[in-house]
């Protein structure tokens, strides 16, 4: 079993990812620390956009039982999946960003109701986190396409559909990979449906900070005089986004603040 300092840098290092993966392996670290102030601080504070960590946290501090809320991540995570497959139709063409298990499972369920479909995916630099996307989908038996971001209007032309994850689900819009915000707006402009496909608990009406990373990962041992910038992510505008596919069912993004709220 991993020691609450293994998985706090795991979560860091990105070898744990995606937000509600994320937030169930903190719960699962939480339930296990002998010591829950600091695992509360150290958790938190692992990476700071994403609520669905903060909002489970918190939930087991106020007393919820850990083990039963992972299972209802679990379960609510089934439903999104099928919600979401009912999206896709036969031939579609499905566009996606980054590395979002929400979106992997959507697609997975769909291809288990045997409806044809391919998507294109794009590497999402600096850690390449689409490539695990796109070996997920390959060894399912998912046609997919891979691309580089710089590509992604390419990527797109051919889609009917665009699914994206979420990590931060804000009164605006939604904070999802570097790169999503662009893509969203690009589709909205070419009237290709925008759904960001992700648990409830991601919301939060605070101002999140937006993670900013080490410059290595974009250059290792960058020359002096350079400012090299990370950021993790960035927040697609609610106007670019046609619903939000949750364990409450698609709604549009007004719908589901009225429904969260
Ligand atoms: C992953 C990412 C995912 C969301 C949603 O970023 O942006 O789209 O976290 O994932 P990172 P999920 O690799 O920096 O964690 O649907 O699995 O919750």
């Amino acid at each position: 079993m991993a020691t609450l300092e293994q998985v706090v840098s795991y979560i860091k290092h990105l070898k744990i990812q995606g937000a509600q993966t994320i937030a169930e392996v903190a719960l699962q670290a939480w339930a296990d620390a002998k010591d829950k102030k600091l695992a509360s601080r150290l958790l938190k504070e692992a990476r700071p956009t994403e609520p669905m960590l903060f909002n489970a946290i918190s939930a087991a501090e106020a007393g919820h039982d850990p083990e039963v809320l992972i299972c209802k991540f679990k379960n609510d995570k089934e439903k999104i999946f099928k919600c979401g497959a009912a999206l896709i139709k036969n031939k579609s063409v499905v566009f996606t960003h980054c590395h979002s298990s929400t979106v992997i499972g959507i697609l997975k369920e769909a291809k288990k109701l045997g409806k044809k479909f391919e998507v294109y995916n794009t590497e999402t630099r600096p850690l390449f986190q689409g490539r695990i996307t796109a070996r997920e989908l390959a060894e399912a038996g998912i046609k997919v396409h891979h691309l580089v971001d710089s590509a992604g209007m390419k990527a797109l032309s051919k889609a009917d559909l665009f699914l994206m994850g979420a990590d931060w689900i804000s009164p605006k819009g939604v904070a999802n990979k570097i790169g999503t915000e662009m893509f969203a707006e690009l589709a909205s402009i070419r009237k290709i449906p925008v759904y960001c496909c992700s648990h409830s608990w991601k919301f939060s009406p605070d101002n999140l900070k937006i993670e900013q990373r080490d410059a290595g990962e974009v250059w290792p041992a960058y020359p002096k005089g350079i400012i090299v910038e990370n950021p993790a992510f960035e927040v697609a505008e609610a106007k670019h986004i046609t619903g939000i596919v949750s364990e409450l069912g698609v709604l549009s993004f007004e719908k589901f603040l009225r429904q969260i709220g």
